[in-house]
């Protein structure tokens, strides 16, 4: 097996103060928490910002600020901004973050429920935001809500939008989209092309059921604050790096290997 790359989504757009105190804000605690992050072993940042106020931004200076704290903090981590942005935010507005200098973006591949809410990614979105990546030479995460959005990328892919190796994130356990179901994580498996990587990102207390399973899999896992708060039941995490470092013992405890940040590269076929 690969050795196993781990994504930190340390901020994310929607946990707020109120859920957990150890959710960073400022962009100087959202690079110190990629740096810890870094520290425990992940190789891969997934980088959402905040305004002053704490609301998401798309706000392509806040992204500067983060991501050059972040590189002169901790250099060798691979920085990979969102494009998903908050719930409601317009293309133009999401894809403001790639301008940042970023190695990866994610690229969300299809409308889903998120909640009570509708996050918009049709097609002419998915196009428009894989032409400015290509055009840019950066790297697309296909964030993967639904099975069908797999699909939708590898349309994109067949289109020419996208070239070179190809990383899928399944995101699962959002409510209202596909659930944290082993059975849905194998069969998304099994729909991407052989030669392609894979992470999966389970939401709440489903990340470290999907982690297990993504590990013994042969497949990659995010975790961090974005996606769930606790580190066990009614205990919060006390910071990403308390996440990341659970990943890591998980993955030790089976003898799968932790990638670095270029090992990482490697197996993404970054440059
Ligand atoms: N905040 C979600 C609506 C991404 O980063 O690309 C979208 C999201 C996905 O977090
Ligand atoms: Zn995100």
């Amino acid at each position: 097996m690969k050795k196993l790359i781990i994504t930190a989504a340390v901020c994310g757009a929607e946990v707020t103060r109120e859920q957990t105190p150890y959710i960073p804000i400022t962009p100087e605690e959202i690079a110190q928490e990629a740096c810890l992050a870094r520290k425990a072993g992940a190789s891969i940042i997934h980088v959402h910002v905040r305004d002053k106020e704490g609301k998401p931004t798309q706000d392509v200076n806040v992204f500067k600020e983060v991501v050059n704290l972040i590189r002169s903090n901790c250099p060798d981590v691979i920085i990979q901004v969102s494009t998903g942005g908050a719930v409601g935010m317009s293309a133009q507005e999401r894809l403001q973050s790639i301008y940042s200098n970023p190695e990866m973006a994610t690229l969300d591949v299809g409308t889903t429920n998120f909640g009570d809410d509708i996050f918009v990614n049709d097609l002419p979105l998915i196009r428009l935001f894989a032409k400015e990546m290509s055009e840019k030479g950066i790297m697309p995460e296909f964030e993967c809500f639904e099975i069908g959005h797999i699909y939708n990328a590898l349309r994109v892919v067949k289109e020419g939008l996208i070239k070179g190796h190809l990383h899928f994130d399944f995101v699962l356990g959002v409510p209202g989209a596909c659930p944290a179901d082993v059975r849905n994580l194998v069969r998304m498996v099994d729909s991407i092309p052989q030669d392609a990587s894979w992470t999966v990102a389970g939401v709440g207390r489903h990340e470290f059921p999907m982690a297990a399973h993504a590990i013994a899999m042969g497949g990659h896992v995010r975790v961090g604050l974005e996606d769930n708060i606790y580190l066990s039941k009614g205990i919060l995490a006390k910071s990403n790096a308390e996440l990341v470092k659970r990943a890591v013992e998980m993955a030790r405890a089976i003898g799968r290997e932790i990638a670095t940040p270029d090992e990482a590269r490697e197996i993404l076929g970054l440059k």
